[in-house]
């Protein structure tokens, strides 16, 4: 009788605990960018690794085209209060709550893109990935987000509803940048009037409603959004190198078992190869479609190219000044390129 007792109870046990550690979650991820996008396809390949290798414990469920979130700076603020799981955003709003991340988003600090993948893939930048999480701000408080990897997105160039050539061209201009002070000061420093709380995909609208005059992105975003066919010249002023993050939420990642969360980290770390091939095909295609469409691309002399650099030069001061010494290490790195 005892024995059979026993037997039961370790049973149930063995159930209790099976049943533990198959237990499934479901987490979601927010994205801007529509199906088929770099940043797209490498969420749902973090989604496709972290259900294989947790062996279907971990479940992403990944939300394309701003379904869940039309503004990068709402899908980090539901990441802080833990109710996302993921987001993949520009570094540009995650600048707006880790001021940091603006030192590897400074006008003109690359001199190409395997400069920038130095630097990020180096310890400056993975210093500056794990400081999302670690670091705190003036009143001692955490971000209450995670960095789990950068993914490209090329150089950012305005586009316009007219044509310009230089810095005296664009003043007076309403310009839309993304969530962060410093891109509006960017645009301000040109003399233009920066916008800002228009999500990515309400740009096109935007510019027909005549609420700016355009935007600034790169190819792949100016041509898969349509914003194109708004305002048809794009200026090569590359004035920015922003990369992608991919964001965790650290109350969802305080939720799950540890081992589960190296795998997720592993997962994310394994996809930013996967999207750099993706990026430079996508890059590629999109320069194509957005020329073939009789686009006016404007190639900048390099003293009109100069003149946007020089402009834009006070930033450095205003929003570098606490980060200067990483500033001028990837400055100083930029040499071998
Ligand atoms: C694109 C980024 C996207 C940003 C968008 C923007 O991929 O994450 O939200 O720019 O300008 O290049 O808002």
């Amino acid at each position: 009788m005892k024995k059979a007792l026993s037997l039961v109870l370790a049973l149930t046990m063995v159930f209790a605990l099976t049943s533990l550690a198959s237990a499934e979650v479901t987490l979601k991820l927010s994205e801007v960018h529509a199906e088929g996008y770099p940043t797209a396809l490498a969420d749902q390949e973090f989604a496709r690794l972290v259900n294989e290798k947790t062996e279907g414990r971990i479940k992403i469920d990944v939300f394309l085209g701003g379904t869940l979130y039309g503004q990068e700076t709402e899908a980090i603020e539901a990441l802080q209060i833990g109710d996302l799981a993921f987001a993949r955003v520009s570094a540009s709003p995650v600048g707006s709550y880790v001021p940091s991340i603006n030192a590897i988003q400074m006008p003109y600090l690359y001199k190409n893109a395997a400069h920038m993948w130095a630097v990020l893939n180096g310890e400056i930048g993975q210093n500056l990935l794990a400081s999302i999480e670690t670091g705190v701000n003036k009143d001692g408080a955490t971000s209450g987000i995670v960095g789990l990897c950068y993914y490209d997105a090329g150089a950012r160039s305005f586009y316009l509803i007219k044509e310009v050539h230089s810095v005296a061209d664009m003043a007076g201009l309403k310009i839309r940048v993304q969530n962060n002070p410093m891109m509006v000061a960017m645009v301000e420093a040109l003399g233009a009037t920066g916008v800002t709380g228009i999500g990515p995909n309400d740009v096109y609208a935007s510019i027909t409603q005549k609420l700016i005059d355009g935007a600034e992105n790169n190819w792949p975003t100016y041509q898969n959004m349509g914003d194109y066919q708004a305002a048809p010249y794009y200026i090569l002023d590359q004035h920015t190198r922003v990369p992608e993050i991919l964001l965790a939420s650290k109350a969802v990642k305080d939720s799950i078992d540890p081992a589960d969360w190296a795998i997720i980290e592993e997962c994310a770390k394994s996809t930013q190869e996967f999207e750099i091939q993706k990026w430079a095909e996508k890059e590629a295609s999109s320069e194509k479609i957005v020329r073939d469409a009789g686009t006016t691309v404007i190639a900048l002399t390099d003293e009109e190219r100069q003149g946007f650099e020089d402009a834009m030069s006070g930033l450095y001061q205003q929003f570098g000044a606490d980060y200067m010494d990483i500033i001028n290490q990837i400055k100083e790195m930029g040499k071998d390129f």
